[in-house]
């Protein structure tokens, strides 16, 4: 029996469902002309008023958004309330210089836990089930999204935050968790660490998982299931459009159903930026059509997936997203942060040395691995290995400061890093997220 957290809504009809975006698009859309210079500027460019938006049809007029847009405006470029209005902040995992700050009205929150809601629900959550909370808590959306959907459906919350394996793994056994949030390498991480200390999969009363934030296959998916002895399933969502929660898998687990009452989805070419019709493959954009404090529209997500509206067995009508299969920009997700190689150059050069320089990341133990190899400039060369140690501590040192995460760093002799003829390979991705 499928059971929603909020029936009428996720299974309106398709007429219903265009109906209530229209409506909500054109209230936004003023919203957003009205309060928010900087979009304001971006629309008068291409002469739009809000009167020219009466309905999704015409979404495609208005200019797109992109991280880009996010950094200009930063902090409080994009913001459409007051900040008196507003009673929180999250931030994206990344930390380039200027990291994207999300605001939100206590609306936003209320709406925001809602659509994490339906994602417990969805995998069989009720208010019975102890809910372990291992994304992590703070600035990172995942730890408060799921914990605050997990108080609204009424379910017993365990606000462990991600680490300490042997504590989560305690509590787990103690307090009988039955379902659990956390990243997907986490949650094969915490699967191995449970046979090592000899537990069978049905020494656990966990019976789904809910995990996301980064790519993970259905070989992973399978991994999990049998390590956990869990029905695993996917959630989807980015700090821009509140965190996780904006799509969420359900029992027929083949795809994340957008909440389209909330989020209007629509898919791209990257290059052109032309709207592509039901089914391509390409970029997928936001418009969050009930959010207050930070109402992005036309927010390029750089997630390439497909969307379907093929009928779902659970009896939910919102369009469903495939698993995202890559960025159209080279940002890499490392152990749930987000990574652009960018960053680990400027560290390379503000510490003096030269641009020749590969990444590898790879996956141990369900963890993921980063290396970097950097050539070393023939005038810094020591022939003491405690100098090089020396050098290599101090660089990822300030690699961690810079990314969040502390890289492996290898310090190799000049020009033994190959050479490209065309663009330089820089990353060396080993881990196969992508089918
Ligand atoms: O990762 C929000 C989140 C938390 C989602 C917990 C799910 C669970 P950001 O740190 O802003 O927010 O990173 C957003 O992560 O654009 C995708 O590239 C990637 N991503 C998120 N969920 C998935 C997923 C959170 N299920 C970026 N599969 C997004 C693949 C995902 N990639």
């Amino acid at each position: 029996m499928t059971n929603y957290y909020q029936k009428e809504i996720e299974t309106a009809s398709r007429e219903e469902i265009l109906r209530i975006q229209n409506e909500k698009l054109r209230k936004q859309v003023k919203h957003v002309y009205e309060n928010v210079p900087y979009y304001r500027n971006l629309m008068e460019e291409k002469g739009l008023t809000p009167d020219d938006i009466q309905s999704v049809d015409d979404i495609r007029k208005l200019p797109f958004l992109s991280k880009a847009d996010l950094r200009d405006a930063y902090p409080y470029g994009l913001l459409a309330v007051p900040l008196n209005d507003c009673v929180r902040i999250q931030s994206t995992s990344g930390t380039t210089g200027k990291r994207v700050v999300a605001f939100y009205t206590q609306d936003d929150v209320d709406l925001w836990e809602e659509c994490c809601a339906r994602a417990i629900v969805a995998a069989g959550g009720t208010e019975e089930d102890v809910v372990q909370v291992a994304y992590g808590y703070g600035l990172f959306t995942g730890g408060a999204g799921l914990h605050g959907g997990s108080h609204k459906v009424g379910c017993l919350t365990l606000p462990m935050s991600s680490g300490n394996t042997e504590r989560q793994i305690q509590f787990m056994m103690d307090l009988n968790s039955t379902i659990i949030c956390c990243t997907p390498s986490y949650a094969a991480f915490i699967g191995e660490s449970l046979a090592e200390r000899g537990y069978k999969p049905e020494d656990n009363k966990l019976k789904a998982g809910i995990f996301g934030a980064e790519p993970w296959t259905e070989e992973m998916r399978q991994n999990i299931q049998k390590s956990l002895g869990i029905k695993a399933y996917d959630i989807y969502g980015l700090t821009e459009t509140s965190g996780p929660g904006v799509a969420f898998e359900c029992e027929e687990q083949t795809g994340m159903h957008i909440n389209e009452d909330h989020f209007y989805a629509e898919i791209i070419d990257p290059d052109t930026g032309e709207v592509l019709p039901e089914g391509s493959k390409g970029e997928l954009v936001f418009t969050a059509l009930d959010k207050e404090a930070f109402p992005l529209l036309r927010y390029r997500t750089r997630d390439i997936c497909v969307l379907s509206r093929e009928k779902c067995s659970c009896g939910r009508t919102h369009v469903k997203m495939s698993k995202p299969m890559g960025r159209s920009d080279d940002m890499l997700i490392i152990r749930g942060v987000n990574v652009f190689p960018s960053q680990i150059e400027t560290v390379l050069l503000n510490e003096g040395y030269t641009p020749n320089y590969q990444i590898e990341i790879g996956r141990k133990n369900n963890t993921d691995t980063l290396d970097i190899y950097v050539e070393v400039d023939p005038s810094r060369i020591s022939d003491k290995i405690a100098d090089i140690q020396d050098m290599e501590a101090g660089l990822a040192s300030a690699m961690r400061t810079m990314l969040g995460i502390g890289p492996k760093i290898h310090l190799v002799p000049p020009k033994t890093i190959a050479r490209s003829e065309g663009k330089a390979v820089r990353v060396i991705d080993n881990r196969k997220l992508h089918d």
